[in-house]
């Protein structure tokens, strides 16, 4: 059996948190907006170590917060036309730390595809990939890098 790592994918409303995991399980973009409780999507990640499975947790305004401490990753998404969802950011980090102190977190800025840049700087210590989720743009990326950082092998191979 692989390994199963839990990552859990918070962010603001409506940054396109279900539309990637649309986009990952079955390729379908989703164009309308529907509010959706908790939602758990798993993706089996081959690599030139040992498969793995990522059981990606997607959290809304319901989810507690205190189950972080149960995840080995967490995804932060913001929206590229979406100011707000980058001042979040900090709060998410400290959420998650606050629960869980040690798990890799990455942010993905979702929506490149709108080319529009909200400028924000964020501490060089988290990783942060632009995608767009529409034109299926480096959607791979989040999940090389925390495959890469959960079995600890900088040199890692996904396929
Ligand atoms: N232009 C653009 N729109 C997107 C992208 N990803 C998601 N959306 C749209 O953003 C809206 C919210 O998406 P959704 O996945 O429901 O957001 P969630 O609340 O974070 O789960 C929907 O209308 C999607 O079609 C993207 O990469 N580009
Ligand atoms: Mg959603």
């Amino acid at each position: 059996m692989n390994t199963v790592y839990k990552i859990a994918l918070v962010g603001d409303t409506c940054v396109g948190k279900t539309a990637l995991m649309e986009k990952i399980t079955n390729g379908d973009f989703i164009l309308h907006y529907e509010p959706n409780n908790d939602a758990v999507t798993i993706l089996d990640v081959a690599t030139n170590q040992e498969p793995i499975t990522f059981s990606i947790w997607e959290f809304n305004t319901n989810s507690s917060l205190e189950t972080l401490q149960y995840f080995d990753a967490a995804i932060i998404m913001t929206s590229a036309n979406d100011k707000k969802s980058f001042e979040n950011i900090p709060y998410w980090i400290r959420v998650i730390e606050k629960n869980n102190s040690k798990i890799p977190i990455t942010v993905c800025i979702n929506k490149s595809d709108l080319k529009i840049q909200v400028p924000y700087t964020l501490d060089k210590k988290y990783a942060c990939f632009s995608i767009s989720t529409k034109n299926s743009d480096n959607i791979r990326s989040p999940f090389v890098y925390l495959a890469k950082k959960l079995l600890n092998n900088t040199d890692l191979y996904v396929y």
